[in-house]
């Protein structure tokens, strides 16, 4: 086949300790180019450790016409890099981007960059293959100067002008395609999971729902999915599912979506119904629940479905900081649900917090810092705020003027871009070191990880990520 596509994830890490996972956003752009009968292959640079010359080799050896690259606010610098040199060497081939950062600033992207010519904000499953239909048909060719305004969630170029086209959200999910699990190769990403305790291999991302109806202020999913939560049938997550283990032989299955728990009727008929075609994997919620809409029914039915670890979006000890970022949840009401999830399941139990929030002051990380060690988790996460594109500390801060010199490239799990009022760096990065050190020190918490370790490869990456944390 003459491949037309060609979809890149950008390499964002040399370290091999960052999470990595099979790239669901990509397969699905893949799924929906190809049932338009439009050639695609993907290549996920985290995974392969791609270099310019595998660029030039895959874009000679390919015939493609777009090479399209999904852009983290972390991955901006190299996008660029790599946009420059696909326009060097292939000055005929379309240029295009979207992801997470052109979601959360769309208009800045083709004004920026030289060598871009389309970018795509939100979902792409319809606006993309709409684009590239466009750029086949004859009536493009034909035209100097082609209107591209009727395709949503479209970023163009109309002479001199950046027009952003309006956003929409897919309605029914059901119509989109699942990803192209064959261009993904689950099975290359064995020793890459997301968080470094899992019970079973291989891994596979799944995501049943999408949109989040929250407002937390630090947060920009909904610059991508959106805030409505819509769900796939449980038929068609269940099939992708026991799909995902006879074809690949997926022993367990990551939800990525921001809001699983968000209706519970839908959740109930789901976890039966897993049980019931018993797929044999396991299960886990790594990406953080939100807290106020699980309770003991929720939470059993996940554990008889095969559930057997769930992370919890906690964030903060502080009630003042709570209200500040819009949680929506209390101090009080965190304790009683991760009491209900530990008297009532087996289930591992993963917080997480964030340090440096914009007013955040040192009583407040302390009490975060305390309020982890209370509540007897299994583990933790503690990571520095992050002013992500497309939230809404990130418009207020830009509006201050406080990010004029935001690094994008240290828009990053662990790293630190950014100190509230009166707090240092170095009080940041003893505050999270006793963080991790209070929920770990406890045997409860140390048997866990131990029981986790597979292997002394394991152990090494285990040991290599916590030098990257503290280092
Ligand atoms: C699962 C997840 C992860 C996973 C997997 C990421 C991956 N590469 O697949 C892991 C754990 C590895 C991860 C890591 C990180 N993540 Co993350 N993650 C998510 C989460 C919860 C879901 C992503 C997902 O799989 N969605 C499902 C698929 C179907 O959607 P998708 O990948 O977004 O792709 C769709 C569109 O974005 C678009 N699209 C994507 N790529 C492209 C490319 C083109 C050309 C086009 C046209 C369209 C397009 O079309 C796709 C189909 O609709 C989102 C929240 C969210 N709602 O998006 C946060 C989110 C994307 N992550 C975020 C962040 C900050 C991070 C980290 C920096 C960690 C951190 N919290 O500090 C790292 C950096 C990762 C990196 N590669 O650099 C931010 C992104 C902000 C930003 N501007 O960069 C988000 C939005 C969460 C938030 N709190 O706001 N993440
Ligand atoms: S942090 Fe979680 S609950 Fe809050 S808006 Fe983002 S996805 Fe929703």
């Amino acid at each position: 086949m003459n491949c037309e596509v060609l979809l890149i994830n950008p390499v964002t890490t040399h370290d091999n300790v960052d999470i990595i996972i099979p790239n669901l956003g990509l397969g699905y752009l893949a799924a929906a180019l190809r049932a338009e009968d439009i050639g695609v292959d993907l290549c996920d640079g985290n995974k392969s450790g791609m270099n310019y010359t595998d660029i030039e080799r895959r874009i000679a050896a390919g015939g493609f016409n777009v090479v399209a690259f999904q852009v983290y606010s972390r991955a901006l610098t190299k996008t660029i890099e790599l946009l420059r040199f696909v326009k060097k060497i292939s000055p005929d081939v379309k240029t295009v981007v979207g992801g997470p950062h052109p979601s959360g600033d769309p208009a800045n992207m083709p004004a920026m960059i030289p060598e871009l010519d389309f970018a795509v904000r939100g979902e792409g499953e319809e606006s993309f293959p709409a684009l590239i239909n466009r750029l086949r048909s004859a009536d493009y060719s034909l035209r100097d100067n082609p209107d591209f305004s009727k395709i949503p969630n479209l970023i163009w170029r109309d002479g001199e002008k950046i027009v952003v086209n309006k956003l929409k959200v897919i309605s029914d999910l059901d119509h989109v395609a699942v990803p192209a699990w064959d261009l993904i190769h689950p099975l290359d990403y064995d020793t890459a999971p997301m968080g470094a305790f899992i019970k079973s291999y291989p891994v596979a991302p799944v995501c049943p729902v999408r949109g989040c109806p929250y407002s937390c202020k630090f947060c920009a999913a909904h610059t991508i999915t959106g805030r409505s939560l819509r769900y796939r049938s449980v038929d068609s997550v269940v099939d992708e599912i026991s799909m995902l283990r006879s074809e690949y032989n997926i022993r367990e299955i990551h939800i990525v979506s921001d809001c699983f728990t968000g209706n519970r009727e839908w959740v109930l008929e789901f976890c039966e119904s897993i049980a019931a075609s018993n797929p044999a994997v396991n299960i886990a919620l790594p990406n953080g629940i939100k807290i106020n809409t699980i309770d003991k029914e929720i939470i059993t039915a996940l554990e008889r479905a095969g559930c057997y670890a769930i992370s919890m979006g906690i964030e903060s000890g502080s009630q003042r900081i709570l209200n500040a970022v819009m949680k929506n949840q209390t101090v009080d009401m965190v304790k009683e649900k991760v009491r209900i999830v530990r008297d009532n399941t087996k289930m591992k139990i993963t917080g997480f917090f964030v340090m440096g929030f914009p007013g955040e002051e040192k009583p407040d990380i302390l009490k975060t810092i305390s309020f982890a060690g209370k509540l007897k988790l299994d583990r933790a996460q503690f990571v520095f705020f992050l002013p992500l594109p497309g939230s809404a500390f990130y418009d207020e801060m830009k509006k201050n003027g406080q990010l004029a010199s935001l690094d994008y490239d240290k828009v990053a799990l662990h790293k630190l871009v950014y100190l509230p009022k009166g707090v240092s760096s170095s009080f940041l990065r003893i505050a999270r070191f006793l963080g991790y050190f209070i929920v770990y020190c406890r045997p409860g918490a140390l048997m866990s990880v131990f029981f986790y370790i597979r292997s002394f490869q394991h152990l090494k990456y285990i040991f290599r990520k916590f030098l990257k944390v503290f280092s």
